[in-house]
């Protein structure tokens, strides 16, 4: 009698222990590579606010930044197996798995963050591409457009010559084809390859000259203002799944919204961490000609080929792409 009691009194425990945690608190892990105050880990802790905010607590987001619980290469796969619920992703980083999205690496006249991002997602709702079929995208962003962050002055094409200068993706490919040796690792390794000298400078948004404190070490800033790095915010398929219809509802309805907040969130930051480093550390903005201006949309032009015929190996119609992303652009820049 006594063990017919017992057995009752856990089933009801394990009943109701098992309906307070499913109704009262859902917790997502969300790892992000780069340290917390770039621009990828702000967006994070806005949207995890954003998200407990709107599910009144219901959600709760666990964020590491920093690469403490996936490091720049190996989140995909991390998120794919369930390590982290959430996983911040520069495409840029994984040559070849993204054949349509990896337009953006290409030269496109993007001048914002903002219009890159919101284009960016944009192309993504439309073509909803194959690449992500193993996840929940819940968001896109893109870097403001690349500018040329060296230790040495670069001010023309012929300083770039064999120059060692870091990038990542088709942004690794513009450099070459500009003259310098590009040197492909994630942002999260740059630092050190800076202090070692393994590298004379990088390629990116401007904004880490604050963020990573890189004004310090590379005090020449030449503006060529080229292709951004695009970013998607993949969520592990089960973990999407597995969340009720008024979770799955906030986080569909933060995708675009979001993209637009870390557009302008960079944007604006940008001329923030450049004005910063103009005072703190004397940084020396470069022009350079018009010529050489006219000689890197010439040379860089190949690649928008190389991309056209990449992707129509992998099923994608790239002129169709460029020509949605074109007019994207144009919707966007105004
Ligand atoms: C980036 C990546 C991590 C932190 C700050 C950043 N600003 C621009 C990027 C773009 C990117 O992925 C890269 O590797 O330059």
């Amino acid at each position: 009698k006594t063990a017919g009691l017992l057995a009752v009194f856990m089933l009801c425990a394990a009943l109701f222990s098992a309906s307070v945690v499913s109704a009262a608190d859902i917790s997502l892990s969300y790892a992000n590579f780069p340290p917390a105050k770039t621009f990828p880990c702000v967006q994070m802790e806005r949207w995890k606010q954003e998200v407990e905010k709107r599910t009144a607590g219901k959600v709760q987001v666990q964020t590491y930044p920093g690469s403490t619980l996936l490091g720049a290469k190996n989140t995909l796969r991390g998120v794919m197996q369930g390590q982290a619920d959430i996983g911040c992703v520069s495409l840029a980083y994984h040559p070849g798995v993204f054949p349509l999205s990896s337009v953006f690496e290409l030269p496109l006249g993007f001048t914002s963050s903002t219009s890159a991002s919101l284009a960016l997602w944009d192309l993504y709702t439309k073509y909803q591409p194959k690449e992500f079929k193993r996840f929940k995208v819940l968001t896109m962003f893109a870097s403001a457009p690349s500018n040329i962050m060296t230790k040495v002055p670069v001010r023309n094409l012929d300083d770039l010559k064999g120059l060692e200068v870091r990038a990542s993706g088709i942004l690794s490919k513009i450099l070459e084809s500009l003259g310098a040796t590009p040197v492909s690792m994630p942002m999260s390794a740059t630092p050190e390859a800076l202090q070692k000298g393994v590298v004379k400078g990088l390629f990116s948004s401007f904004e880490v000259l604050k963020d990573l404190n890189f004004a310090e070490i590379c005090r020449y800033e030449t503006e060529t203002n080229t292709a951004v790095y695009p970013f998607a915010i993949i969520m592990n398929m089960n973990s999407w799944n597995s969340l009720p219809d008024d979770v799955k509802k906030v986080l569909n309805d933060l995708g675009r919204e979001q993209a637009e907040w870390t557009g302008k969130y960079m944007d604006e930051h940008v001329k923030r961490s450049l004005a910063w480093a103009k005072d703190k550390y004397s940084i020396e903005m470069i022009k350079m000609s018009d010529a050489d201006m006219q000689a890197i949309k010439d040379k860089t032009l190949p690649l928008i080929e190389d991309w056209k015929e990449k992707a129509a190996a992998k099923g994608v119609d790239g002129a169709a792409v460029l020509s949605d992303v074109e007019e994207l652009r144009i919707k966007y820049e105004g």
